[in-house]
């Protein structure tokens, strides 16, 4: 079994060596591959996602990527390397899940999964300005909404799952978020033992933040899986909590849904909880090793329920390293 591993920017350089290291404590033959993608390699190398880096993806086909910190303004050469990876991986759906933990700043009742399209949408960055008008494209095909709908249903289907709501705006994108859920709509017929309902972005967030656990799934475009999932990891615990899986046919990424954090980088606080359940994500999904996902998750759980975790969810709280350690032995125990 062969991972590329991408730490990128900032706190990436911190807590993907902790989940690597997780990975390797239950998969002892695991391969790693070095690879370097993002802001920092832009400014060394004048490039933010090498060819050898893309080269390295493509083989393993399981990867990790930390996190990226793309500019804020336009700089001529430079696009986000993880959009770019995504899309030339294939991997067309991202899945987020966000799950109730043992924390104060976790809400109780909570097991949703957002499945976001992942190749398309506005998150593309397509745009155009003449500096008096600037215009981004918003591209919508039916390939890929059929292509997402239809992971995100295979996905309720093996996960037991009862429930799935569209997300769009099509009262005002007829054709664009009208074509996603139409897409959606047709897909979800062969699936009938899966409810499906349907919601306004704008709706779906007020009542993410009223009721969260009245959602089983959601399925949305590009954007608004971004900003929803955001919103619904505060109720997780935060974003140092919160993981992704991004899905392809021939690869899979796995990636906390947090960016680099420069505020905190290199101060050895970053929470590597939502780099280490992406591991898990990666072992359940893509390499189809439920038990190993578990026994990680359940060594998360059991320190989490101990009252040991990094500041931004525990105070005082411990270091990223500490917080690892304890998390590695928890799991050589359960071997035990
Ligand atoms: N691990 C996810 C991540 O890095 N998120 C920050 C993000 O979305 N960045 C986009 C970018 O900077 O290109």
């Amino acid at each position: 079994m062969k991972l590329c591993v991408i730490p990128g920017d900032g706190i990436g350089h911190e807590v993907v060596p902790v989940a690597v290291g997780v990975l390797q404590a239950v998969l002892p033959g695991l391969q790693l591959v070095f690879a370097d993608a993002g802001w920092e390699e832009f400014c060394r190398n004048g490039k933010a996602l090498p060819e050898r880096t893309l080269a390295a993806a493509r083989e393993c086909g399981a990867v990790f990527f930390g996190a990226v910190s793309s500019p804020m303004q336009l700089v001529e050469g430079y696009r986000s390397p993880i959009v770019q990876l995504r899309r030339e991986l294939g991997c067309h759906a991202n899945i987020r899940p966000t799950l109730s933990l043992p924390l104060a700043s976790s809400r109780s009742g909570i097991d949703l999964i957002i499945v976001r399209e992942n190749t398309e949408d506005l998150y593309v960055g397509d745009e155009q300005s003449d500096g008096e008008v600037a215009v981004a494209i918003k591209r919508i095909t039916r390939k890929a909404s059929l292509r997402v709908a239809r992971s995100a249903f295979e996905l309720a289907r093996n996960a037991g799952r009862q429930r799935i709501t569209i997300i769009h705006k099509a009262n005002i994108l007829p054709r664009t978020d009208g074509l996603f859920r139409d897409c959606a709509r047709e897909v979800a017929q062969d699936y009938p033992e899966i409810a499906v309902d349907e919601m306004l972005v704008d709706t779906a967030a007020m009542r993410l933040a009223q009721a969260p656990e009245s959602f089983d799934m959601l399925l949305a475009p590009n954007l608004y899986g971004d900003i929803l999932s955001d919103l619904v990891a505060a109720f997780g615990g935060g974003l140092g909590l919160a993981p992704s899986l991004n899905l392809g046919v021939a690869a899979a990424i796995a990636e906390p849904v947090h960016g680099s954090a420069p505020d905190i980088a290199g101060q050895g606080i970053a929470n590597p909880l939502a780099a280490i359940l992406s591991a898990a994500m990666l072992l359940r999904v893509w390499w189809q090793r439920p038990e190993l996902a578990l026994r990680i998750e359940q060594a998360v759980r059991t320190t989490l329920l101990d009252g040991i975790a990094t500041p931004d969810v525990m105070s005082p709280g411990v270091s990223t390293q500490h917080l690892a350690r304890v998390v590695i032995e928890r799991i050589r125990l359960q071997q035990d």
